[in-house]
């Protein structure tokens, strides 16, 4: 029997969730800034929810690379106002993209699940404004900064600087009073990594399992799919797809994308051959 098929029924894909992302930013790289009106975000919101979507990610600040920052009183004008119509229309998680301590404050005010913190909680009071409430977190992993990130990134062994870098971060969380159990853990697809690098972490993204905390993977549209493919951002269906169903079967429990009805489909057909699997034991 191949390999692959033996490990599938070790992973419990019943709990794989679907984070649909939601970027309220004018200049958002896979939406055109379409999504920047109020009531476009929610009605957005509604069809995610019917397609099955799990959590809803809302992003204020563009993270693609070379982005320009964003002003703390803009991103709190974007996400807070829609995180409170979410929450206020429908029983659907939240999690805020964000890396800034006053942001995450409003978001824990107004109800949001989880932050989601591509810079995993280095930036100024995060640590403190996440140590005061219970929310879940996830830590991503960025070598460099969205300006600059995708100059030259080098690492001596990928996977042991990406472990050694969440091991740093779980500790000084730990010590801050942060439960290690609140921490979601994310190796940070296309930033500050080549297409190799990419390549490696999703073909060894298991490694990242003896960590011991959920783990989120992040590959929609990106363009780790486009160098290989040739693909535009608006043809990455199939790659976004087949990279997500890799993701899943290397351990990830949760996974960031765009295309919430497709990912929910594949996602289905990997939990039925799962459990044919289960059930010839
Ligand atoms: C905000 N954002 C963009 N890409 C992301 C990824 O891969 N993971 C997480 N956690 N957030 C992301």
């Amino acid at each position: 029997m191949p390999q692959q098929l033996e490990t599938l029924p070790c992973i419990d894909f019943s709990k794989v969730k679907v984070m649909g992302i939601l970027n309220v930013t004018p200049d958002s790289f896979s939406d055109g800034g379409k999504f920047s009106c109020f009531d476009k975000a929610l009605k957005q919101v509604e069809l995610m929810i019917d397609q099955g979507v799990d959590i809803i990610d809302i992003g204020g600040e563009s993270t693609r690379p070379g982005a320009a920052d964003v002003s703390e009183y803009d991103e709190i004008t974007r996400v807070i106002p829609l995180l409170k119509a979410v929450k206020s229309r429908f029983d659907i998680a939240v999690s805020i993209d964000t890396s800034k301590a006053a942001v995450m404050a409003e978001a824990i005010t107004y109800n949001a699940d989880i932050i989601n913190d591509v810079r995993a909680l280095q930036n100024e009071g995060c640590l403190a404004v996440i140590a005061q409430s219970d929310i879940s977190v996830c830590l991503m992993h960025m070598q460099g900064l969205p300006r600059s990130m995708q100059t030259k990134p080098h690492y001596n062994d990928i996977i042991e600087d990406i472990i050694n870098f969440f091991i740093e971060r779980i500790k000084t969380c730990q010590k801050k009073g942060i439960d290690k159990h609140r921490l979601i853990l994310d190796p940070g697809f296309g930033f500050g990594k080549t297409v190799a690098h990419n390549y490696q972490m999703l073909a060894e993204f298991n490694k990242f399992k003896q960590l011991g905390l959920p783990l989120l993977a992040g590959v929609s549209r990106k363009s780790m799919l486009g160098d290989l493919l040739n693909r535009d951002v608006e043809q990455r269906l199939s790659g976004s797809l087949t990279a997500a169903i890799v993701a899943v079967q290397q351990g990830a429990g949760i996974i960031r994308v765009h295309d919430i009805a497709e990912t929910v489909d594949a996602i289905k057909i990997l939990k039925a051959v799962a459990q044919y699997s289960e059930d010839k034991k």
